[in-house]
Parts: structure tokens; C-alpha cells; sequence
């Protein structure tokens, strides 16, 4: 524990690369096993159809496609969602986006389709609603697929997670896409399933959450605004069912786990000044702890001049990620630039 009682990742200085994969992997088990639940099997069969098409989309410089994907899991059900397809024409690989949306609308208030296109980027998004329900109903959509029987054993951030997961597997069999820079975003709820998901599945080269606050960037301990007791009484559904007993005692780790998962690779922490209810200090502490661990392993972790956030003052050069703007709760053109001038400084 360090001086303020935050469980430390690492407790040692140095850090090699295998006793990091082993801790990182023993990290991972930790979070899904006390918080979010595991994510379901990796299904047998993935195909896709395409269901629409818009050549003309964004005046012809990214055809919009429209794409079902298709699981086959375990038990013999399959299930499938819609995913909107956006790859600028570049004649090389680009960049792109697993955009864990709230809406299955392209463009959409929280994603400036041309923007990105006209940045190079590609977007694979789809709407979290269309995998599973926003509620506690287990019987439907995924979860019904999966016949989980309203046993809530893995939460739903878990299975919107799963979601993006699939999204990869389809994006790694897209010559259109480099895969080398492959970024998971969300926002939210949606920020604290992107960061689960790069958690997960190290294909994520860049783990991007957007104001995800509390279970998602920022630190739980001493945090103001959202609590994990408000969290599990309004939304216990999110996570494993044994979750809720950390509103009442502290958990054996911190969010900062769940940022450092990531390592080696980078992951990205967006605050936005008045979302006193995610908690921005905490998300900053969370990028200061979870730094250490890219720092043991000899690398720049999370390099920023100042011990407080600072708006206007993106934080860019280590494997960390991090800007805070004014405003409100909200995924801003402002932040998908900083996403993008990040990755593509890397
Ligand atoms: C809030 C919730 C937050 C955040 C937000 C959102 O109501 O308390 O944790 O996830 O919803 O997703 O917009």
C-alpha cells in the first residue's frame, strides 16, 4: 500500500517484461473476477453480411457500409449486431477507431464522422443498446443468446466489452486497416466498457476512455462525486454480482489497475473539468499511479508537468495519454482531436 492506501500494482522498482505479463494477466482475472465479471468464450464462428451501403457518404471520401456480425457461440445460439463502417479511401492503411457508441447513428452527436475521416482515421462503431439491453434484463439480446438466465455472474459493461471485442476480429481481417494502430473508444459508461475491453484484448494498441469516471479511469478511493455505492444502487447490472460488497469495504485494487492493464502499450484518460460527478482529480491520480508501471518497465509513462489536471494542457509524450477540457459531460470534437493527434504522434 502507498501513503494513501492505495493498493500499489507493483511494489518493486524494476519490472521485466515476463513478470509483467504474468502480473498483468493475474491483474485482469482480479478485475473481471471481483468487478465486471469475465467476458463470455470467444465464439466458434464469426461471419458478417453487408446490409447497407452509402458510397456517396462524407461526399465519396469513406463509403459508409453497414455490416451484420454474426456469432456462433458455444452453447449452438448465435448472435448478431449491426456495425457502420467508415474507412477513408486513403490507398494505404490507416488508423482507426472501435467506437463503442451510444447511438447507431454515423454521423452522431458524439462521433464527427468527417472530421475523423478528413484526420485519416478509420470507425467500426456500433450501439451498445443493439448487443444488450441498459437495464437489468438478462433474458434478451447477448445475454439471452448466451442463456445466462438472469444470472448476472458477468455484468453488462462485460458483454458490451465482448461487443468490441468481436468489432476487432472483424477490423483484423480488413487490409483497408493498420492494425498496428487499432484504438478502442467510449465514452462513459462506454469509456469504462473501451477500457475493459483494451483490458483484455491486447489487439488494442491504444485504450481510449472518455470522461468514464467512477469503475472506469478514475480512483475509488477518497473520490468525490460518484461512489461505488451510488454506482451498484443505480446500475448494479453493470457489473458481477458479488460487486456491491466494495460499497461497504474497500477492494483488494484500485482503477489504476485498470488503466495499467494496458502497459506496454498506451492508453488515453479525457476528463472534462465540470464533470465533477466522474471525478477528474481521480482520473488524474489514477494516470499518476497506473504511470509507475510503464516507468518499471522502463518506459515513459505518464508525463505531465504539474500534480493537479490543468485544462488546455494535453499531456502527450509518455504511453499515457491525458487532456482535461472545460465543459460539461459530453464527447466533444475537441477530444476526438486530441485521441488523434496522440495517435498519430505514435
Ligand atoms: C451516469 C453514471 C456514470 C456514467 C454516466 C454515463 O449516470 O452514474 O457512471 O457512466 O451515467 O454513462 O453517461
Amino acid at each position: 500500500m502507498n501513503r494513501c492506501n492505495i493498493p500499489e500494482i507493483w511494489p518493486e522498482k524494476g519490472l521485466d517484461t515476463a513478470d509483467w505479463q504474468s502480473r498483468r494477466e493475474e491483474i485482469v482475472r482480479l478485475l473481471c473476477g471481483e468487478e465486471y465479471g469475465f467476458l463470455p468464450p470467444t465464439p466458434a464462428a464469426l461471419t458478417w453480411d453487408v446490409i447497407e451501403t452509402d458510397e456517396d457518404f462524407c461526399a465519396g471520401k469513406a463509403p459508409l457500409r453497414k455490416i451484420l456480425l454474426r456469432a456462433e457461440l458455444e452453447n449452438g445460439n448465435s448472435f448478431a449486431f449491426p456495425v457502420s463502417v467508415t474507412i477513408p479511401n486513403a490507398g494505404r492503411p490507416v488508423p482507426f477507431f472501435v467506437h463503442i457508441s451510444f447511438s447507431a447513428d454515423v454521423p452522431d452527436r458524439y462521433m464527427p464522422s468527417e472530421e475523423i475521416i478528413d484526420s485519416g482515421f478509420g470507425v467500426l462503431s456500433f450501439c451498445y443498446e443493439d448487443v444488450c439491453a441498459d437495464n437489468g434484463d438478462f433474458l434478451s439480446g447477448l445475454a439471452g443468446a448466451l442463456e445466462l438466465d438472469g444470472n448476472a455472474a458477468c455484468g453488462k459493461i462485460a458483454l458490451w466489452a465482448w461487443a468490441a471485442v468481436r468489432v476487432m476480429d472483424y477490423a483484423a481481417t480488413l487490409p483497408e486497416l493498420d492494425k498496428s494502430r487499432a484504438a478502442v473508444v467510449g465514452h462513459s459508461r462506454l469509456g469504462k466498457t473501451a477500457l475493459l475491453a483494451g483490458a483484455v484484448d491486447t489487439r488494442f494498441s491504444f485504450v481510449i476512455s472518455n470522461e468514464s469516471g467512477c469503475c472506469g479511469a478514475a480512483v475509488s478511493r477518497g473520490k468525490k462525486g460518484e461512489t461505488i455505492r451510488n454506482i451498484t444502487d443505480a446500475f448494479p447490472y453493470w457489473f458481477r454480482d458479488g460487486f456491491r460488497q466494495y460499497a461497504e469495504k474497500e477492494p483488494p485494487f484500485d482503477q489504476h489497475f485498470l488503466l495499467a492493464a494496458a502497459a506496454p502499450r498506451y492508453v488515453y484518460v479525457a476528463s472534462a473539468a465540470g464533470d465533477e460527478w466522474a471525478g477528474p482529480e481521480h482520473e488524474f491520480l489514477s494516470c499518476v499511479l497506473a504511470g509507475k508501471v510503464w516507468e518499471a518497465l522502463g518506459l515513459e509513462g505518464f508525463v505531465c508537468k504539474g500534480e493537479r489536471p490543468v485544462t488546455g494542457e494535453p499531456c502527450h509524450n509518455g504511453h499515457i495519454g491525458y487532456h482535461i477540457r472545460d465543459g460539461a459531460h459530453y464527447l466533444s470534437r475537441e477530444d476526438w482531436r486530441q485521441f488523434m493527434r496522440f495517435i498519430s504522434r505514435k
